[in-house]
């Protein structure tokens, strides 16, 4: 029988342990299909992060390795440094990457490290059971805020692909979501045009990818992509926030 669909081999066997409904697995797959296509999996060096993507190195077949709470940036930066023929990558959620990590991520932007970052946008801390995250919405209700956050008290989200596309460094940054199939296409060629820049040595690269999570906004798996398009994409616009990939982030220093 002819084969029409085949997992990727950059992805084990391992039984994915997130919830039902949950868009990590799609952005699992995206990535893992990007590095089997790139030819690139004998070589490329994954950082998992503290959040519900924790495990991550069980899933990914390259070699793995697992950062500190909002650390992932930083341990990329060794990897990359040590080995600049490696392909590195961190998978890190917005509770990981734009709260504790907030520093790592600015900083090894801002340096041009050769990395490409993976960052999981779902509005929430997942893993601890639904607390406010910085990119959590005004007026959207989680554990800490039960009546909704407040931006008086709260301060507002924390636009991240807006606020790193200032920086020189910064060669390739890219909004979009996982929550439709012409979505999920266009989620996989940002992800392949950020590990191509990082393929060639253009400088630092992010995709961040507005996700869901069914189970800590309290919504069926259908509900939560609704969910997503009506609320998270007006707030966080899908698109393009910077591209430096043609000449690279040190052409003109
Ligand atoms: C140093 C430290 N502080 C706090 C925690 C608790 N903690 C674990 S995961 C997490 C946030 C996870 O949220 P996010 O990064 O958005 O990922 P998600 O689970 O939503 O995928 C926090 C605060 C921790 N493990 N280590
Ligand atoms: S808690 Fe949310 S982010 Fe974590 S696995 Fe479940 S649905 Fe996904």
């Amino acid at each position: 029988m002819a084969v029409v669909y085949q997992k990727s081999s950059v992805l084990t066997d391992a039984p994915f342990h997130y919830c039902p409904g949950c868009t990590h697995g799609i952005i699992h797959k995206l990535v893992a299909e990007v590095i089997e296509e790139l030819g690139v999996e004998g070589k490329t060096v994954g950082v998992a992060p503290v959040g519900c993507a924790v495990m991550a190195y069980d899933y990914f077949s390259c070699d793995m390795v697992e950062a500190p709470h909002g650390r992932a940036p930083a341990v990329a930066t060794g990897l990359k440094r040590a080995i600049p023929t490696n392909v590195v990558f961190t998978y890190q959620g917005d509770g990981d990457l734009a709260a504790i990590g907030t520093a790592e991520t600015v900083h090894a932007a801002t340096r041009g490290e050769n990395i490409t970052i993976i960052f999981v946008n779902n509005a929430i801390y997942g893993m601890t059971g639904g607390q406010m995250a910085p990119t959590t919405l005004p007026g959207q209700v989680t554990q800490t805020t039960p009546y909704g956050r407040d931006v008086t008290k709260a301060g507002f989200p924390v636009r991240v692909c807006e606020m790193v596309s200032t920086l020189s460094g910064v060669a390739y940054a890219e909004r979009v979501a996982v929550d439709s199939v012409p979505n999920i296409r266009k989620a996989k060629a940002a992800i392949k045009k950020a590990f191509t820049a990082q393929i060639e040595g253009k400088g630092f690269s992010i995709v961040e990818i507005l996700s869901s999570c069914p189970t800590n906004w309290g919504l069926s798996p259908v509900e939560a992509l609704e969910w997503l398009r009506q609320n998270m994409m007006p707030y966080y616009p899908l698109g393009v926030y910077q591209d430096r990939t043609e000449k690279g982030v040190f052409c003109n220093e």
